[in-house]
């Protein structure tokens, strides 16, 4: 009897390992309250959120990007001689089942050059891609310039 060459048998085992695949895979990072904050005029946005890491797995945030930004970057802010500036960085590391925040003074997306006027309440889709090659879309809510969070 050829059981390997069974059809309905092959279909079944190749299911059964496929979802084995899914369930060996960790699960996707988690973002929540993300909003971005508006500046006047020409000046680029800044992106906010909290990047939650449900895995045993690290990982590190490596890009993201925006269908309504003609460029994302991923920046940090920091204090220097009591000036705030802020600088590119490379990736931005998440530990197994650790939380990194980006806000105000610290992490943020850097969106620049709306392809359109931004409108407070808005939805902007953004992508973020993770070194392990996975990725996660997340709506963020536009505020203005004085908000403070979502
Ligand atoms: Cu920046």
């Amino acid at each position: 009897m050829k059981i390997a060459g069974h059809p309905i048998l092959s279909a079944a085992a190749l299911l059964l390992a496929s979802s084995a695949a899914v369930a060996a895979q960790p699960a996707s990072p988690v973002v929540e309250n993300a909003w971005i904050r508006m500046l006047p005029g020409d000046l680029p946005a800044a992106g906010y959120f909290d990047l939650r890491n449900r895995s045993d797995a690290s990982r590190k945030l490596v890009s993201a990007d925006s269908p309504a930004f003609m460029m994302t970057m991923l920046h940090q802010s920091s204090e220097q001689n009591g000036q705030s500036q802020m600088q590119h960085v490379d990736d931005v590391a998440l530990p197994a089942h650790g939380v990194v925040h980006f806000a105000p003074g610290s992490y943020h997306l850097m969106l620049m050059q709306a392809k359109n006027p931004l409108t407070v309440g808005e939805h902007i889709p953004v992508s973020l891609q993770f070194s392990d090659g996975s990725s996660v879309k997340v709506e963020f809510v536009v505020r203005p310039a004085g908000a403070s969070g979502p």
